[in-house]
């Protein structure tokens, strides 16, 4: 689970993952995601944001008629979900309805189709469905695109990342899982995130196409 979590979270670093409940793109702003909060902690630190990763449980239901189309606990051997928060890895409306979320907050949320899958449905989901969802939210911890991962890259703090400086991370981290190395996966890994980040095309990624949230200073 541990190393399994960790590759996960160093592929979202470099947005590597497929997005598995990218919703649809809708223009529509006029429904909104409903809140109801089922349980506070005494205690909220830290409060969920853009960018941060969350640690969490979710089940899924249609608001017509209540059934269950999705639950986290019957995936992974029941492991809580991993999720970076407001960049598409999970639909519109949940974006919206995890944010400013405690740790040990329970929240259900419902979410407009226009938010969600949209007047075409998507698999289990019919068309024009309005979703709900029950969330448990574990953990909240600093997400991969942050200052701190950024630093811990540049090794020359030369403020961008060069191929050397993340394959020489990216072997840091496979040594670390001790698992054999595979040297046409790195090759083929540190050219993904080059063709993914490198807007520019100059062989360096800079702060701006790390796209560090918050707005934080370096
Ligand atoms: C879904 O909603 C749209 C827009 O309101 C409507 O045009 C369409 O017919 C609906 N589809 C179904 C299957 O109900
Ligand atoms: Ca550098
Ligand atoms: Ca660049």
């Amino acid at each position: 689970m541990f190393l399994c979590t960790k590759l996960i979270f160093f592929l979202q670093m470099f947005n590597l993952l497929t997005m598995p409940m990218n919703g649809e793109k809708t223009e529509d702003a006029t429904e909104e995601v409903k809140i109801e909060v089922l349980h506070l902690p005494n205690e909220c630190d830290p409060k969920s944001k853009r960018g941060d990763l969350l640690n969490a449980h979710y089940d899924g239901y249609l608001a017509n008629d209540g059934s269950k189309f999705y639950c986290s606990r019957s995936e992974k051997e029941g492991h809580p979900k991993w999720l970076v928060l407001g960049v598409g890895q999970v639909i519109k409306g949940l974006e919206i309805g995890m944010m400013n979320m405690c740790p040990g907050e329970k929240r259900k949320v419902t979410i407009p189709p226009s938010l969600a899958y949209g007047i075409h449905g998507s698999g289990k989901i019919p068309p024009n469905a309005t979703l709900i969802f029950e969330i448990e939210l574990y953990a909240v911890t600093q997400g991969p695109r942050s200052v701190n991962a950024f630093k811990q890259i540049d090794l020359d703090q030369d403020k961008q990342l060069s191929r050397d400086e993340i394959k020489h991370y990216l072997m840091e981290d496979f040594k670390k899982d001790d698992k054999p190395r595979d040297l046409a996966r790195e090759d083929w890994i540190l050219e993904d995130i080059f063709k993914k980040n490198d807007h520019d095309g100059d062989g360096f990624i800079s702060t701006k196409e790390y796209n560090i949230y918050q707005h934080d200073e370096l």
